[in-house]
């Protein structure tokens, strides 16, 4: 059977000021160079490609307490809020080419203006749920997910550049897979509210199957909801995926991270993926980046129909002798 019917809608998101390393602005045009879209139609699905968002530095934007450039990513998620929406609105699945992290806010909650009910799946070493307040860097990829929960709501302060955002999960709503690299005010959160999360114990213990498993126990134990999958690149051991702004050791193999999209894919749910923090100035050679961008096309491709068991056309015939 040939599961790729997919219609597929691409928007680059050069994000770099939710972090401070230079070069991850670069990553869509990367995964792009790599061949994505040709590949993915090769795979049978309709690819419209919306291309980057254009974005600029605001003025002035003085750090708020320790977060930095706050009216830069904010504005920058807004404009990306509309650019997804604009992509659901067209009835296609969204791929956001990050970019560093801080993209998932305006990626999730221009998603969440057409589909209400969405669940999300977060694939990362780190948690990314630090609040402006219990951020250790000021960098805003490790807190986006603080903004999206209404459980957080209290705990964040009014922030320029913020005051559109409105959170639109509960803690129920999200299942972590792949950490191993969180601060201690993360982890209180996340243990605080019951957040579902698979870290590298859980795969160590269960195996990637039985994770994939729960994760679709959990997320779909009432009823079937649209999926929001956030990527980070940076999930996956820096053997693989060296290129990246925070590498943490002891990560998911190629195999464990193609396999969480295979079965994100065969849910038959998704209906937005980030990837993102792919930073090909962080590869120490030619060799590094290669293998990161490749790994980032690879985790997108599974997510739209590539399966490793392989595929046929629907209607194929052999050949009458
Ligand atoms: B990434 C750290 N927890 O808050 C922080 O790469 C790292 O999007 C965040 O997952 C890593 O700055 C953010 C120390
Ligand atoms: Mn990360
Ligand atoms: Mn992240
Ligand atoms: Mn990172």
């Amino acid at each position: 059977i040939r599961r790729c019917h997919h219609s597929v809608g691409i928007i680059g998101a050069p994000f770099s000021r939710g972090q401070r390393k230079d070069g991850v602005e670069k990553g869509p045009d990367y995964i792009r160079t790599a061949g994505l879209t040709e590949k993915l139609q090769a795979q049978g699905c309709q690819v419209k490609d919306y291309g980057n968002l254009k974005l600029d530095d605001v003025p002035n934007d003085e750090p708020f307490r320790k977060v930095r450039m706050p009216k830069t990513v904010g504005l920058a998620n807004q404009h990306l809020a509309d650019a997804v929406h604009t992509v659901k609105k067209e009835g296609r699945a969204c791929v956001v080419l990050g970019g560093d992290h801080s993209l998932a806010i305006g990626s999730i909650l221009g998603h969440a203006r057409s589909q209400r009910d969405l669940c999300l799946v977060w694939v990362d070493a780190h948690a990314d749920i630090n609040t402006p307040l219990t951020s250790p860097t000021g960098n805003v990829h490790g807190q986006p997910v603080s903004y999206l929960l209404k459980e957080l709501q209290s705990k964040i302060p009014v922030m320029p550049g913020f005051s559109w955002i409105k959170p639109c999960i509960t803690a129920k709503d999200i299942v972590y897979i792949g950490l191993r690299d969180l601060d201690p005010e993360e982890h209180y959160i996340v243990k605080n509210l019951g957040i579902k999360s698979f870290s590298m114990t859980e795969l160590d213990r269960f195996g990637m199957g039985r994770v994939m498993e729960e994760t679709c126990d959990h997320l779909f134990s009432k009823v079937n909801r649209p999926i929001h999958l956030s990527y980070d690149i940076d999930a996956l051991d820096p053997l693989v995926a060296p290129a990246t702004g925070t590498p943490a050791i002891g990560g998911l193999t190629y195999r464990e991270g193609i396999y969480v999209a295979e079965e994100i894919c065969k849910t038959g749910l998704l209906s937005a993926v980030d990837l993102v923090e792919v930073n090909p100035s962080r590869g120490k050679t030619e060799e590094e980046v290669r293998s990161t961008v490749n790994a980032a096309v690879s985790v997108v491709l599974s997510c739209f129909g590539k399966a490793r068991e392989g595929s046929h056309p629907i209607n194929y015939q052999l050949p009458e002798p």
